[in-house]
């Protein structure tokens, strides 16, 4: 019978709902302080987010939005290096956004990491977003001292290629010496479902306002979120036995019935 023995987070969407408050804010000032006239609406975000990768999404805005993009003179040649500019003046934006306090973990969140903490469980991080951006959430939302508990924390450009390609969780994996079999994912995103089964992991999604709507075949659950005793969760896909939120034995529960099935 495998055994649990790690949980690996995505981040985005899944520890905090970081998107619409957060990332799409910090590129819109980059852009304005850059002096373009690009803003990316809610909505507009939301089809952007087809797309993983700070870097990735402005390259695919402009191909998919503005095909006739003059660029101002003082734009580089190389549109790669004028992008990568854009993306650390974003990546300030972002840190100081979240200094302000107002992104917030997702329920469940905290009370499932110190749950497996407790319990001795590995933890571990694979995101597309910028390792500066999750370290600085981890400060701001999660605790001080919370970068400690990841022995792991796979972000940004360590793998060649992004979501949906599950090359972060396979170097998760990697690094932790850990099989598919004795890990759990929580990811709220298609891409990132894609990518946790793409590396054989069994994987919980739990949606939010973006991603409501995706498709999660291949999950071992969707949720709305991670629930609390307080704050039950409400289970949209799969089977949550008994349980009201998630903790390790249910993750435990699913590891078992998926790996063995
Ligand atoms: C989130 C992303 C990221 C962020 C922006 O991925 O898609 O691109 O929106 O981050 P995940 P950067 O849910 O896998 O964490 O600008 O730092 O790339
Ligand atoms: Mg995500």
């Amino acid at each position: 019978m495998p055994q649990l023995q790690a949980l690996i987070f995505d981040v985005d969407g899944t520890l905090a709902e970081t998107e619409r408050d957060g990332h799409r804010l910090a590129f819109n000032r980059a852009f304005a302080a850059a002096g373009l006239d690009w803003q990316w609406s809610i909505e507009l975000y939301g089809e952007l987010l087809e797309v993983a990768g700070g870097k990735e999404r402005i390259r695919f805005y402009l191909d998919r939005h503005l095909p006739d993009f003059v660029p101002p003179s003082t734009w580089q040649e190389d549109w790669q290096a004028q992008i990568a500019a854009l993306h650390t003046s974003k990546t300030v934006f972002y840190k100081q956004l979240l200094t302000e306090g107002i992104i917030l973990p997702r329920p469940g969140v905290q009370r499932l990491l110190q749950q497996a903490r407790e319990q001795g469980i590995r933890l571990a991080i694979a995101t597309t977003s910028a390792p500066a951006n999750v370290l600085a959430l981890l400060k701001t939302a999660l605790s001080p001292e919370s970068a400690d508990w990841f022995e792991v924390i796979a972000a940004g450009d360590m793998v060649p290629a992004k979501k949906p390609a599950p090359d972060v969780y396979l170097y998760v994996l990697q690094q932790m010496g850990l099989a598919p079999q004795n890990c759990l994912v929580i990811e709220d995103s298609h891409q990132g479902l894609q990518a946790a089964l793409g590396a054989g992991l069994t994987t919980v999604v739990t949606v939010n306002n973006y991603t409501r709507h995706q498709n999660f075949a291949g999950a071992a659950l969707v949720l709305d979120h991670l629930g609390d005793p307080e704050q039950p969760f409400t289970p949209l896909a799969g089977n949550a036995r008994n349980f009201t939120y998630f903790d390790t034995a249910l993750a435990e529960t699913l590891l078992q019935s998926y790996t063995s099935s």
